[in-house]
């Protein structure tokens, strides 16, 4: 069996731009299980612990704050190598060089020279969206966002064509 957990969240811009409906229902129509679902206003703790790879980076500081700017839409989707499809629909991590169809292609812009620079860096890489890159990787965020009482085991009614 190929099937994996991912973990994604709607970023801030996201949520405030009104996306979440549009980008759950891309995932909802190739036909990923949504085995978790929540809203959350993270803090700076869950955020480093989130980030632990980037937090010596100068980027970081604008991530903590945009992440916890404002509430994020976070969510585990269930499907056959989830994580690695997932991350395909997502997009680069660089709005402006994430092709379009992505997610990140379609609904952002922004690019890293405006990101780092005096103007961009109080704003932080608005990219819309996190996805986990990894099988490891989404094990460790999927523990660090939801409890095991918050996910959920069922069939969509697709099972019959997808076993996902
Ligand atoms: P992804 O989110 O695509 O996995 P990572 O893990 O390389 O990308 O980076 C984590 C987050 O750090 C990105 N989502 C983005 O918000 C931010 N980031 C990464 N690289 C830069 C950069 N050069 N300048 C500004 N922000 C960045």
């Amino acid at each position: 069996m190929t099937l994996e957990r991912t973990l994604v969240f709607i970023k801030p811009d996201g949520v405030e731009r009104g996306l979440v409906g549009e980008i759950l229902t891309r995932f909802e129509r190739v036909g990923l299980t949504i085995v978790g679902m929540k809203m959350v206003w993270v803090d700076q703790d869950h955020t480093k612990k989130h980030y632990q790879a980037h937090v010596d980076k100068p980027f970081y500081l604008p991530i903590e704050e945009f992440i916890t700017s404002g509430p994020v839409v976070a969510f585990v989707l269930e499907g056959h190598a989830a994580v690695a499809l997932v991350r395909k629909m997502v997009g680069g991590t660089e709005p402006h060089s994430a092709a379009p169809g992505t997610i990140r292609g379609d609904y952002a812009h922004m690019n890293y020279a405006f990101a780092d620079s005096d103007e961009g860096k109080s704003l932080g890489l608005r990219n819309v969206i996190h996805a986990s890159g990894e099988k490891d990787e989404a094990d460790k965020e999927i523990e660090l966002w939801f409890t095991p009482e918050e996910l959920h085991s069922y069939q969509l009614v697709h099972h019959k064509h997808m076993r996902g």
